[in-house]
């Protein structure tokens, strides 16, 4: 019996409490095995994988889903510990500007049905995870833009916030002393988060947020909120999610290649260094700029893969959280 079918019996008959939700899954994961697309052993469920080195958001995610959330509540409120953090420079409040001075939010949310909500350019909000969501259960659209999306925020009850803290101020005005107006992403500077999570019942949701490049032109909007690009979900197989240089992302489709990658019976890992190797093949300049992704199939298994070293990613599973060193493409410097 497949998955779907079997816990749909199972919540039917009203077994499908909290922790026995999760005993289900696993016999049903078992049960699957035989035709399964993929080879090897399911992994317990939950399980939470993001960009960076994000221990916070990643455990919240995951305490959330061992308390029964499902996949697409857990990843939006752990996307929403890095906005709301001022330390970090990649996302939401604290964010760092663009040439102007302006703090402008790129993020996108997918849930299991392949749901999709965006929001780009958006000012002076926070939450730009939790607008993207509205966006996707409270419209009719996928994606919206600047002041519709910030006024969008403003009618749903999302109070106004000057994102540009003073620290992100004072970097920005020594920026502009030396301004070069290159747009090369720092290999090392960067912590945008995108966030990959499978709940109790199996069932996959992503997202991912940031404030883009740092100085970048105004206007400019990067991969990060563009279904395929920045992040993929398919429910039936996994998803991913990238961060780094979103031009290079977007350019190659990335995260839609990793998820069709996987469709072909590649591993989370495979799939990744080859959607790595797309970027690099092609390009002389990958010396310049960073590209990180993450990617997690049906059964739980991970996989990460970046051009330049110092990528690394934050993994709940089995009730604790981990940060992993990435392996990655550019080994001879
Ligand atoms: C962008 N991919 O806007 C984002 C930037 C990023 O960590 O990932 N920064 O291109």
């Amino acid at each position: 019996m497949k998955r779907r079918s079997f816990l749909k019996k199972a919540s039917l008959t009203g077994v499908a409490v909290a922790v026995g939700s999760n005993l289900i899954a696993k016999n049903a994961r078992e049960e699957e095995k035989s035709d399964s697309l993929y080879d090897g052993v399911a992994k317990d469920f939950p399980i939470v994988i993001s960009t960076w080195n994000v221990p916070n958001a990643t455990l919240k995610a995951g305490e959330l889903l061992e308390l029964g959330y499902s996949s697409i509540d857990a990843v939006e409120q752990g996307c929403m510990i890095e906005e709301a953090d001022i330390k970090n420079q990649s996302v939401g409040f604290g964010g760092r500007p663009d040439r102007d001075g302006n703090v402008t939010l790129d993020a996108c949310i997918m849930n299991k049905k392949g749901d999709y909500g965006a929001v780009v350019y958006m000012q002076n909000i926070v939450h730009a995870i939790s607008i993207a969501r509205k966006v996707m259960e409270n419209t009719p659209h996928v994606m919206l833009a600047g002041k519709g999306a910030e006024e969008f925020a403003v009618a749903s009850g999302y109070k106004k916030t000057n994102l540009l803290t003073q620290e992100s101020k004072i970097a920005w005005e020594n920026w502009k002393k030396e301004a070069d107006y290159q747009p090369i992403i720092n290999i090392e500077n960067h912590d945008t988060i995108g966030m990959l999570a499978i709940d109790k019942n199996g069932d996959i949701s992503g997202g991912c947020t940031t404030s883009g490049l740092a100085y970048k032109m105004a206007g400019r909007i990067g991969d990060s909120p563009i279904i395929g690009s920045g992040l993929f979900i398919d429910n039936e197989i996994g998803g991913a999610t990238a961060t780094g240089m979103g031009e290079e992302v977007l350019k190659t489709v990335g995260s839609f290649l990793i998820v069709e990658l996987m469709r072909q019976g590649k591993s989370p890992q495979q799939a990744c260094e080859e959607a790595i190797r797309r970027i690099v093949v092609n390009n002389s300049n990958f010396k310049n700029f960073q590209v990180g992704y993450i990617a997690i199939n049906k059964k739980g298994e991970t996989g990460f893969y970046s051009i330049h070293e110092y990528f690394s990613v934050s993994i709940y599973e089995n009730k604790i959280c981990k940060n992993h060193l990435s392996d990655f493409y550019n080994k001879n410097g």
